[in-house]
């Protein structure tokens, strides 16, 4: 019945300091578990890859438990039922579950969640219509709160958050501007996503920039990177703007984090409010915005784009280079048919 002999999982080998390599990694193979009486046994057929891994294998305070050598890389993933000894799922329904950089699990059945195939292909359960489309949604229209007219800017923008971020700009009648790491990336969101711009940040300078784009001063700035980038953007904000912080991506491989926020006494003439949220802030929403975001997606006005990476073995180097750019869309290791 079972094509792999064996369970495959991927461990934090050491924590690394600075930029991940591939010794901070270990493959650890395993037997493939029974499941117990109100279990089932799952099957990953898509792993997500997400900024927030690299945040788990550092020590130090933080909302979630973080990551000892040895342990298996935290993560997300969508899976098959090949086996189930819980009346709430029957072999071959799809469900996404936290078992970790893994092949195979048997976990409780309450722990799972279903996904619906008739919604959306099923790994966009990982992207749009996963976490990062939640990020998106709450970090927007809960955080930002823009007003038709505003002018929005979006970092990481071709990303899995940052796409979504800047096309419900749109639907709620923002001007919006992406900054994004190669020209590649810029002209998907000019031509593909309805942006208004695109700026590469590794070419052009962003505060000059946006400064001739929108001499009136950005509104609302959703930071997904910080660093340089969110200078640029911190010299160009309106009076009134709101700043939400996403993430910091370009800090996660620091050896040292940066003390103290930087650039900040420009806020006091802007009257500027800085926020940071988490993603399960809003989880009492989460089903609202889901189907919201499907219907987009049906109605057109919603596009995603996934980069997926093919084979379980691979899942290191792909994550390595989800922190330098390498990755144009949601990021998705194939791990099986
Ligand atoms: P993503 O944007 O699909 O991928 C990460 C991108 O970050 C890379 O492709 C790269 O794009 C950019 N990047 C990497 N290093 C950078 C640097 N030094 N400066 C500027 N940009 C850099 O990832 P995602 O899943 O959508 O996550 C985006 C951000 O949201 C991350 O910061 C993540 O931590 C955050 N996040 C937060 C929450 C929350 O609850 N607060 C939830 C989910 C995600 P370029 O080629 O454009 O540089
Ligand atoms: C993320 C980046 C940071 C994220 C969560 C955090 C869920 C939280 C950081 C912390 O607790 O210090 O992408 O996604």
């Amino acid at each position: 019945m079972m094509t792999n002999i064996l369970n495959r999982a991927w461990t934090m080998a050491a924590r690394p300091i600075g930029e991940p390599t591939q010794d901070n990694f270990a493959m650890k193979e395993s037997v493939i578990p029974a499941p117990k009486h109100g279990e089932v046994l799952i099957k990953t057929l898509y792993m997500s890859l997400d900024p927030y891994m690299r945040g788990r294998m550092r020590s130090g305070p933080s909302y979630a438990t973080v990551l000892e050598p040895g342990d298996i890389m935290t993560g997300e993933v969508v899976a098959r039922v090949e086996q189930s000894e819980s009346q709430k799922y029957n072999v071959g329904d799809i469900v996404r579950a936290n078992i970790g950089w893994q092949e195979w699990a048997a976990v409780g059945a309450h722990t799972v969640n279903r996904v619906d195939p008739n919604l959306a292909p099923i790994s966009t359960s990982l992207g749009i219509l996963g976490m990062p489309g939640m990020t998106a949604y709450f970090g927007l229209l809960a955080v930002l709160k823009p007003r038709a007219g505003d002018t929005l800017v979006v970092s990481a923008a071709s990303g899995a958050v940052g796409a979504v971020v800047g096309q419900i700009g749109k639907i709620n009648g923002c001007e919006v501007i992406g900054i994004a790491g190669t020209e590649e990336k810029c002209a998907y969101l000019i031509n593909e996503l309805g942006f208004s711009h695109g700026i590469n940040y590794k070419k052009q300078n962003v505060s000059k920039e946006l400064s001739s784009i929108a001499p009136a001063g950005i509104d609302c700035y959703f930071d997904n990177v910080g660093g340089p980038v969110s200078d640029g953007v911190f010299e160009n904000l309106a009076l009134k703007s709101r700043v939400a912080i996403c993430g910091q991506i370009s800090q996660y491989n620091a050896a040292e984090t940066p003390k103290g926020p930087r650039n900040l006494a420009s806020l006091i003439r802007t009257r500027t409010t800085v926020e940071g949220f988490l993603v399960y802030d809003f989880v009492l929403e989460h089903e609202v915005a889901r189907s919201r975001i499907a219907t987009w997606i049906k109605e057109g006005r919603l596009k995603y784009k996934e980069d997926v990476v093919d084979g379980f073995e691979n899942a290191p180097t792909a994550f390595i280079g989800l922190l330098n750019g390498k990755n144009f869309g949601k990021l998705l290791v194939k791990v099986s048919d």
